[in-house]
C-alpha cells in the first residue's frame, strides 16, 4: 500500500482532512487538479459566511459549533487571519420556513439572536432598509472565513506533518476491490487503504451516478462610500427577499463589498462549461434587486468572478461512503453553504481514514435518502 489516505480534491475540506490526517499519523497523499488555494472549483474570492443559528435545520448545528472552535484552533496556531466575528444578519418574510429554522436552531442550541424590525435595524444600520414585511433576525457570535488563507494555512500544516502533494494532476478513476483502493491520475497511480473524493465538480465527473449538479454562480464587489466597513459594525448578511431571490454578502474591505445571489444560476455539465464573469448579459445586474431594495447607497460594480456551486436535490449535504465501497467516501453537495463546515469535515474524514467513530449523526447527509442509492 502507497498510502493510509488519498486525498482527491485538495479544496476546502480536502486540505482540512489532510491536515487532521497527517497530524494524527496517517501517510497522506493530496491530489487536485490545481495548486490549492485556486480558482477552479469553490473556494476563492477570499471570504465565505460562518452562521451557527443554521437556516438550512438544526441538524447542521452540532458540526457548525465544531467548525467554528476548529477555526479558531487553526488561528491560534498559524498566527494567520481566519475567522472575524462581524455579526451575520438573516433577513427575509416574517413568516419564512428558512428565519423559522435559525431561530428554531438558535433556541435548541441557546445561540444569541437578536429579532429586530425595519426601525431597529435602521437605526443600527442605517446603510440598510428593511422592505415591508421583513425582519431581521441577527446573531452577533456568527461571522466572515477567509477561505483562500484557511485552505493555505491547512495545506502547509498538512506539509509540515508529513503529508506529500500532486497537485495539477487530474484523477480519472478511483476504484476499490475490497483490499484497497486504486487512484489512477494524469501521471500517477497510487494505492491507498482509505480515499476521500471531495474534488467538488469533479466529484460529478469520476461519478456521473451521484445525485450532484453543478452550477454556474457569480459574485460581484462594488464601490461604496466606506459606510459598509466591519469597523463600522456592518455585518455580513443572508437574505431572503418576497420575489424569493436570496443574496448574501459581506463587510466591506477597503471600500468594496462584496455580494451574490444563493438561488439561480446556470447548470453546467462539467467544469470546463463555467463561463467567466461578464460572459451573461445578466451577470450585470445579478444583485440589483437586493442593492435596489435593501442597500441603495452601495455603488458600482468593481469586478467580479464565476465560481461553482454543487448542488444536492435537497441542497443538504453529501457525506458517506461510496454504495459498494465502504474504503471511499465521498463529501459532495454541499450546495453553496458548505465552506462554514470545512474544518469539521476534514476532521470526520481524518476519522473515517483513521477508523474512528465521526461522533456526529450523519444520517442526514448519507446517499441512501436519494432512493436509488439506497443500499
Ligand atoms: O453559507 O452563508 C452561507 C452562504 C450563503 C450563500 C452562500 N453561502
Amino acid at each position: 500500500m502507497d498510502f493510509d489516505f488519498i486525498v482527491v480534491g485538495t479544496g476546502s475540506v480536502g486540505a482540512a482532512a489532510a491536515f487532521h490526517a497527517s497530524r494524527s499519523g496517517l501517510k497522506v497523499l493530496m491530489v487536485d487538479n490545481g495548486h490549492p488555494p485556486h480558482d477552479l472549483g469553490s473556494h476563492h474570492g477570499q471570504t465565505r459566511l460562518m452562521r451557527h443559528a443554521y437556516g438550512e435545520g438544526e441538524k447542521y448545528v452540532p458540526t457548525v459549533l465544531r467548525a467554528q472552535a476548529l477555526w479558531e484552533e487553526l488561528e491560534r496556531e498559524t498566527g494567520e487571519r481566519i475567522f472575524e466575528r462581524t455579526g451575520v444578519v438573516n433577513i427575509g418574510p416574517a413568516g419564512a420556513a428558512f428565519l423559522g429554522r435559525v431561530r428554531a436552531s438558535a433556541e435548541r442550541w441557546n445561540l444569541a439572536l437578536q429579532v429586530m424590525g425595519p426601525a431597529e435595524v435602521r437605526a443600527r444600520w442605517p446603510q440598510m432598509t428593511l422592505p415591508d414585511g421583513l425582519v431581521a433576525l441577527y446573531e452577533p457570535g456568527a461571522g466572515v472565513l477567509r477561505s483562500e488563507a484557511s485552505i493555505r494555512a491547512h495545506v502547509r500544516l498538512a506539509r509540515d506533518a508529513g503529508a506529500v502533494e500532486a497537485f495539477g494532476t487530474p484523477v480519472r478513476s478511483v476504484a476499490s476491490d475490497g483490499n484497497g483502493v486504486t487512484v489512477v491520475a494524469d501521471g500517477g497511480r497510487w494505492r491507498a487503504r482509505k480515499v476521500l473524493v471531495s474534488a467538488g465538480t469533479w466529484t460529478t465527473t469520476l461519478f456521473p451516478e451521484l445525485p450532484v449538479t453543478p452550477v454556474r454562480k457569480i459574485f460581484t464587489w462594488h464601490e461604496t462610500d466606506g459606510r459598509y466597513e466591519a469597523v463600522s459594525g456592518f455585518p455580513g448578511f443572508v437574505s431572503e427577499l418576497p420575489s424569493g431571490n436570496q443574496f448574501y454578502g459581506f463587510p466591506a474591505e477597503d471600500g468594496i463589498l462584496k455580494i451574490g445571489r444563493h438561488n439561480g444560476g446556470q447548470p453546467i455539465g462539467s467544469p470546463d462549461e463555467r463561463l467567466p464573469f461578464g460572459a451573461l448579459d445578466s451577470d450585470a445586474h445579478e444583485v440589483s434587486e437586493f442593492l435596489d431594495r435593501v442597500l441603495p447607497g452601495v455603488g458600482a460594480i468593481r469586478h467580479g468572478a464565476s465560481c461553482t456551486y454543487d448542488n444536492s436535490p435537497d441542497e443538504d449535504f453529501v457525506v458517506d461512503t461510496l454504495p459498494g465501497q465502504p474504503d471511499v467516501m465521498v463529501v459532495a453537495g454541499l450546495s453553496g453553504h458548505g465552506f462554514k463546515f470545512a474544518s469539521v469535515l476534514g476532521e470526520i474524514a481524518a476519522g473515517f481514514a483513521g477508523g474512528r467513530n465521526p461522533g456526529f449523526d450523519l444520517s442526514p447527509f448519507s446517499l441512501s435518502r436519494f432512493g436509488q442509492y439506497g443500499r
